[in-house]
Formats: structure tokens, sequence, C-alpha cells
């Protein structure tokens, strides 16, 4: 089974909480604050496995969770950090958030293979941090920041230097077999090819790899016959092999396979449809004696400005010839052609650490309650034991336009605010 495009769940892990403890000591009565901080949340990160040319390896498991950090403990031990995981991906996976469809990442440009999709959460303050002069036994510590979960698409987009174009059946599947050590499926039907195969191309000291794809049909780009779908794996590729079945055997005219299938690239992607093409006849075994199709077919492009440039060979996959002359024509070109850049991140906010969202909403009469990332970490960081963190609190709250919200709700003198599991009454 081929599957090129998945969704899935990450959550990096949650931040453990910081520990409330005091040291006890034989003679000492009263020991200060001792609680360790919690530990960091462990990271998603993908790594590049240059193994997996699939990711079929998603199909079952959809949801990835990093661990938690664990909690701090007494006599000052931090909480252990919890451990990364590690989802391993093909190179050529782009990934984006499910929502937006933005770029968050493509794995063929990142150095070294390793992505840190989220962030853990940051460990909360065991409660030694907050000793002082007027405070000597502060009976709190910090929560460790919690993480949310998102949803991201894995999608696949093959890395080849080179990829085969052409209607079913022309012989796609019988090229990569005759000049690469590939072994595809090779059969006188319609959509034999089903997914992509690669083959590596070796000639003296070069190499580049080249990819057979399903045949399009005329609506493929409408969804007609296997679709447009698999064209995903040819565009990072650099040159274009376009093959003609010149000897007709299925009895539609060379010159219009050509255009239909330069249409059906175009209807998917104007870029993909402008990369340089070397145009490859094959089938020349079949051809009766007196057939014209060779020399109409090179009348008929020295006619269209976009193609007239481009090499055109005449080959028999099937009874390998003419091949030699096509792989150095396929290293020649190669050897001008740049790479074709990674694509690049979209700016916009991905991040596991959900510190703006915020939604108000009145329960019943007289009770509100805030709900979100905003106010989740800035619970977090007041201390609500202490009476200077209440009254700062008090403060975000109105400055941070939360009152003003719920006023709006209606919330007046006297009301209680929900927030977490706490409540407390609002006063003008
Ligand atoms: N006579 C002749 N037959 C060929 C030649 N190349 C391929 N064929 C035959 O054409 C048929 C289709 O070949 P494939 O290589 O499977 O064609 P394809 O383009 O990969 O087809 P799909 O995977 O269905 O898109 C097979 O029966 C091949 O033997 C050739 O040069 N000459
Ligand atoms: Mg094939």
């Amino acid at each position: 089974m081929f599957i090129d495009k998945v969704k899935i769940y990450v959550k990096a892990g949650n931040g453990g909480d910081g520990a409330t403890s005091f040291r006890r000591e034989k003679y000492v009565p009263n020991g200060g604050p001792d609680g360790g901080d919690g530990g960091r949340g462990g990271n998603v990160v993908l790594r590049v496995d240059d193994s997996l040319n699939n990711l079929v390896d998603f199909r079952f498991g959809k949801h990835f969770r990093a661990q938690d950090g664990s909690k701090g403990e007494p006599k000052n031990c931090a909480g252990k950090c919890g451990d990364d995981l590690i989802i391993k991906v093909p190179r050529g996976t782009v990934v984006r958030d499910f929502k937006t469809g933005k770029v968050i990442v493509d794995m063929y440009g990142v150095e070294g293979g390793d992505f840190i999709l989220l962030h853990g959460g940051f460990g909360g303050k065991g409660n030694q941090h907050f000793a002082n002069s007027r405070r000597q036994a502060p009976a709190f510590s910090q929560s460790g920041q919690r993480t949310v979960e998102r949803e991201v698409t894995l999608e696949l987009k093959t890395i080849a230097d080179v990829g085969l174009v052409g209607f079913p059946n022309v012989g796609k599947s019988t090229l990569l077999a005759s000049i690469t050590e590939a072994k595809p499926k090779i059969a006188n039907y319609h959509f034999t090819t089903l997914s992509p195969n690669l083959g590596v191309l070796k000639s003296f000291d070069r190499s580049c790899v080249i990819a057979d794809i399903p045949g399009l049909i005329e609506g493929a780009s409408a969804g007609v016959g296997l679709g447009h779908e698999f064209l995903r794996h040819i565009e990072r590729t650099r040159l274009i092999v376009h093959i003609v079945d010149i000897s007709a055997s299925e009895g539609r005219n060379p010159i219009t396979d050509f255009e239909t299938i330069n249409k059906e690239l175009a209807e998917y992607s104007e870029i993909l449809a402008k990369r340089p093409q070397i145009i490859v006849l094959n089938k020349i075994d079949a051809l009766p004696p007196d057939s014209t199709n060779i020399s109409d077919f090179r009348r008929a492009i020295s006619n269209m400005p976009d193609y007239k440039e481009s090499p055109i060979l005449e080959v028999s996959a099937f009874a390998h010839k003419g091949l030699d002359d096509l792989v150095k024509t396929i290293f020649e070109c190669l050897g001008e052609l740049p790479e074709i850049p990674a694509l690049e991140r979209e700016e916009f906010d991905f991040d596991s650490r959900d510190t703006s969202s915020l939604e108000c909403q009145k329960l019943a009469d007289g009770l509100f309650e805030v709900r979100g990332g905003l106010i989740n970490e800035l619970v977090r960081k007041v201390v609500l034991s202490d009476d200077d963190s209440l009254n700062y609190f008090q403060k975000r709250l109105r400055n941070d336009g939360i009152i003003d919200r719920l006023k709006k709700l209606g919330m007046v003198d006297g009301d209680t605010i929900v927030i977490g599991d706490m409540e407390f009454e609002y006063k003008e």
C-alpha cells in the first residue's frame, strides 16, 4: 500500500509542576522551603529517515504525544524532563498546519535531518524560589506549562531528478526498467503503475534518480483515471522526460497525446508545465515501415514555441534502441539545471504552548468563566496565595481587556468569575 498524505495529531509534553516542600532535619524544627522544579516536557521531533519512501507507517498510529515532565521533588530535586518523541519521516515530507494549510517545514531542506515540531512546556518552579525576607515559608509553587494538541498534515513529495510522464501504456515503466535497476510492474493495460517507482540511473561516475508515476489521461486534473495527485511526486524534479507512443499502437494521435499531457501538467501547476522536457518517441520497433509519424511529430513540435528547443529522441525501451543517447541527453540537461529549492516555512503562529487563546462565557446569572491559553499562563505565572500577586493578577485581567469582555457579557459588581478550578468575586 502506498500512502503519501496523512493527517496526524501531535502534542508536546506538559511541563511538570514545581514542588512545595520544607526541609526536615533532626534538631531543625522549621526547615526552609526545598521544593524542586518540575521537569520540562518532551519535544515532538521530526527526523528524516532515508530508508523510508512512503507514509504507510502512519496508517494506524495517528496520535503522537511526547512525555510530560515529572513533578519537582523535596530536597531541591528537580523533576525528570519528559522524553522527546521522535517521528521518522521520508526526506521529501512537507509538513503543513492542517487548519490553514500553511507550510511548517519541508524536511527536504532540514540540515542534519532533525526538526523540533513542537516544544515541550516549561517546568514549574518549586517553592524554594519564592522565599524572600518577608515570606520565609512559601506554601505554594508554580505549575508546569501545559501544551495543546495540534493537527498537521504530512505530504510526501518524492525527491528525484527526473520525472517520467505520459499516457498509460506508452512504456514509462519499461523505460525505467531498461535504464535503471528498478523492477517496476510492466503490462499491456492501462494503469499498471499505481504508485511511484524510483530508479537510480548510473553512467560512469554520474548518477541521478528517476521517478516513474502512473499514467495521465485527459481530465486527470478533474480526477479522471488515477487523477493527477501523483504529479506531486515529480514536482521536485528538475527535468521531465515526456514519453509518447509514436507507433500509435492504441489508435490515438501522438501529437494530440503530447498536447493533452502538457495541458494536464499545466492544470496541476504552471511551474511544472514550464519545466524543461526531453521528448521520447517510444515503440519505434512497432512503427510500420511506411509510417510518417516521426516526421509529422517533429514538424508539429517545430511549430510549438514552448517545445521547439526540446531534444527529441527516438527509442525502443522494449528493444533497447536509442537508450545510450537518451541517457547521455538526460545527464547533459541535468548538468545545466539548478536544484529545486525546498519549500519555505510560511509565517504564522504554530506553537504547542498556547499562550494567546481566550474565551469568555456567561455560565449563569452572576457567573462567568474565562478559559484559554492566555489565562492559563497568567494563572501559572501569578502566585495566587500571595497578596501582591493577587493584585497584580486583577490588574492584568483589566489590562488585557478581560474585565471589559466580561462586562460586555453583563458582569457587574459582586458577580463570580471562574478560572480553572478557582472562583473569585469581581469588585469594581
Ligand atoms: N513494441 C513495444 N512495446 C513496448 C515498448 N515499451 C513498452 N512496450 C509495451 O507497452 C506495454 C506497456 O508498458 P508499460 O511500461 O507498463 O507502460 P506504462 O507507461 O508504464 O503504463 P502505465 O503504468 O499503465 O501508465 C507493455 O506491454 C510493454 O511491453 C517498446 O519500445 N516497444
Ligand atoms: Mg507503468
